[in-house]
């Protein structure tokens, strides 16, 4: 089983991905088109290479362990079709906007990743693409909490049991944060 672990940058996963280190097998989508140059240009504006989608995946089904929980971790890992099912972190684009301003992101970055927030951008596209998609909003839990709920999620999944009703996609509206974005 390959379940996708994807979010807004910010949103916690390679905050949860260094825990469920621990216990599952993680696919890091970074490192892997890092280590193994898997991208065809690099966006000097954004700052970020632009990965090889097609090559990302042969690469990925190549490091999945057929018996065992795997997971791939990445902005874009719901974006492999080889996945089974997607987790979603969400997070409240105020809390967001301190998160990527602490780490000195560019006003164009935040501003593009708080309005793909706030659009659910990513759920969407999770949606559109996968059957099995769930959500996790981070905004007001430790750490340590969403790991729990990133791990019951799995967990549901990996028994072949339902995953609780709370996870289910749609529950959250931050359309009204749209207006607090900052333009440049
Ligand atoms: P990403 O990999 O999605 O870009 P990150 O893990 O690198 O995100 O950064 C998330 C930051 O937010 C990190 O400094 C830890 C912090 N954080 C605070 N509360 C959190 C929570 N409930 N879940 C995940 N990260 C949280």
């Amino acid at each position: 089983m390959l379940i996708a672990l994807t979010g807004t940058p910010g949103t916690g996963k390679t905050t949860i991905a260094k825990q469920l280190k621990k216990t599952y097998r993680i696919i890091e989508l970074n490192t892997l088109i890092k280590q193994r140059g898997l991208y065809t240009q690099v966006d000097q504006v954004r700052e970020c290479l632009v990965a090889d989608l097609e090559e990302v995946q042969r690469q990925v089904a190549g490091c999945v362990q057929p018996e065992s929980v795997n997971l791939v971790e990445g902005h874009f890992s719901h974006e492999l079709s080889c996945v089974d099912a997607v987790i979603v972190l969400r997070c409240h684009p105020r809390v967001l906007k301190q998160r990527l301003s602490a780490r000195g992101y560019s006003m164009l970055k935040i501003q593009e990743n708080l309005e793909a927030e706030v659009l659910d951008v990513i759920l969407c596209e999770a949606c559109e693409a996968h059957e099995k998609v769930y959500e996790i909003d981070t905004s007001n839990n430790t750490p340590l909490e969403t790991l729990q709920q990133v791990v019951d999620i799995i967990e549901a999944l990996a028994g072949r049991k339902e995953v609780p009703s709370r996870y289910q996609p749609g529950g959250i509206d931050w359309l009204e944060e749209i207006q607090e974005i900052p333009y440049t």
